[in-house]
């Protein structure tokens, strides 16, 4: 029957998040190669694949239990996202961008977001303009 639907939209959605979900537990793994620039136990810090500017780098918690985005945050994972933007202060000071830099969190379809894993990315090395549009 054609009017039968292959799959239901929640299938859709998780097959789109499913995508793309494990790349960053492959890169924290060292499955696959990245340019690390640094790591503790919680935290890695790499280098975003993009050529877009001097500066960016993702950072992921090295647990991520899951969490595909920050509009599935619930309140115990708040010192998971909280490690994340303070880490970022010391890759910014690591990164030389002692005139600021901008931190974003990208989410959904309408965010733009690609990897369905926790991250964050960290943007400097020139003059940004506001508004993003
Ligand atoms: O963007 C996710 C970001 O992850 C996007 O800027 C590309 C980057 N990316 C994807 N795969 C890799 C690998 N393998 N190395 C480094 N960077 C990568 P978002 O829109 O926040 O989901």
């Amino acid at each position: 029957d054609s009017s039968q639907p292959l799959v239901s939209d929640q299938e859709k959605i998780t097959r789109q998040e499913g995508e793309t979900q494990f790349i960053f537990d492959k890169i924290s793994s060292k499955e696959i190669p990245s340019t690390v620039v640094n790591e503790d136990d919680k935290v890695l810090e790499f280098r975003d694949i993009t050529p877009q500017g001097p500066v960016r780098i993702l950072i992921i918690p090295k647990v991520r239990d899951g969490l595909t985005g920050l509009s599935k945050a619930e309140e115990r994972y708040i010192n998971i996202w909280g490690r994340l933007l303070y880490t970022a202060k010391f890759v910014a000071k690591q990164e030389g961008l002692d005139d600021g830099f901008r931190m974003v969190i990208n989410d959904g379809p309408q965010g733009c977001q690609w990897v369905y894993s926790i991250h964050v990315h960290l943007i400097g090395g020139r003059q940004r303009n506001w508004s993003p549009g």
